[in-house]
């Protein structure tokens, strides 16, 4: 049986654990064959370090997909993360008609905390949320979930009756299949909920609430949830395997937090992640 195959287009942040430096290596332990499509170059991600360089690439993405269709490449599943700009979009959209073969899995990466991330707009979320339209499986967290849909931002206190709604509109901007991530119906759990549209059936998986922020883990969470499903997966699996690998990552980065806040220490976690995979 040919290996899966997984294009992954995002940035590459050079030093951050983010986007790329994450996914490559997390979707190849899971067994993946992971072809990378940066979108941009920057020595560092965005969130905490000041002065990064960035250099754009959107002027190599048509060439690589005219190139890989030359050679009659095909695909198993197309995931993206951090755009960078709204032109992005658009390319990636070709990709998307170009390997029509391939799940797409759109995680929105531009807002969190109730707040757009800085080099983002209104519209940015706007061609974000018209890319979701042409997606299989979309993973908003809950803030960019609320710009997708252009509702008020809800932080806490809300219950399964709205989280179900927020995915049944979600699914309403014509993708089947959503999944929202750091959903906390209390104090101690977090975790995340998915809705089929298709079948209409939701299911959801929770872990402990940790009470820390690390940046990169929308994009870790993202990478396991991808790779669990393009493997063929169901949404059950997929959301255990991704819940549980994000979760263990926090956990192995507690102790050294201060020195480590820039990113999960994701890699001494992958021998786990391997298991679940083979376990799932
Ligand atoms: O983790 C999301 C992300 C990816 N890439 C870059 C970022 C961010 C979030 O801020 O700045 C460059």
């Amino acid at each position: 049986m040919r290996q899966k195959r997984i294009i992954t287009i995002q940035d590459l942040s050079c030093f951050g654990k983010c986007s790329l430096t994450v996914a490559h290596p997390i979707m190849s332990a899971m067994g993946l064959e992971v072809c990378p499509v940066p979108t941009a170059i920057l020595s560092t991600h965005t969130a905490g370090f000041t002065n990064w360089t960035f250099r754009d690439l959107a002027d190599d993405l048509a060439p690589i997909a005219e190139h890989w269709k030359s050679q009659h490449l095909t695909f198993d599943g197309i995931s993206t993360g951090y755009l960078g700009t709204a032109a992005m979009i658009d390319t990636v959209a070709d990709y998307f008609r170009q390997f029509p073969e391939a799940v797409k899995i759109v995680d929105p990466v531009f807002a969190d905390n109730g707040k757009l991330y800085p080099a983002f707009d209104l519209t940015y979320a706007k061609g974000v949320a018209e890319l979701c339209a042409k997606a299989d499986l979309i993973v908003p967290n809950l803030t960019e979930a609320a710009f997708l849909l252009g509702e008020q931002y809800v932080s806490g206190g809300y219950d399964e009756a709205y989280i179900h709604g927020l995915l049944r509109r979600l699914t309403g901007l014509s993708c089947p299949v959503a999944v929202v991530t750091g959903v906390r119906y209390d104090d101690e759990h977090q975790g995340a909920v998915a809705y089929d549209a298709r079948s209409d059936r939701f299911t959801q998986y929770f872990r402990e609430h940790i009470d820390v922020s690390f940046h990169g883990t929308g994009d870790v969470f993202t990478s396991a949830l991808a790779g669990a499903v393009v493997l063929g997966k169901d949404l059950d699996a997929a959301l255990k395997i991704a819940v549980d690998y994000t979760v263990d990552c926090i956990h192995a980065t507690m102790p050294d937090i201060r020195e480590h806040w820039y990113g999960v220490k994701f890699e001494s976690c992958l021998p786990g992640l391997i298991r679940s995979v083979a376990e799932n």
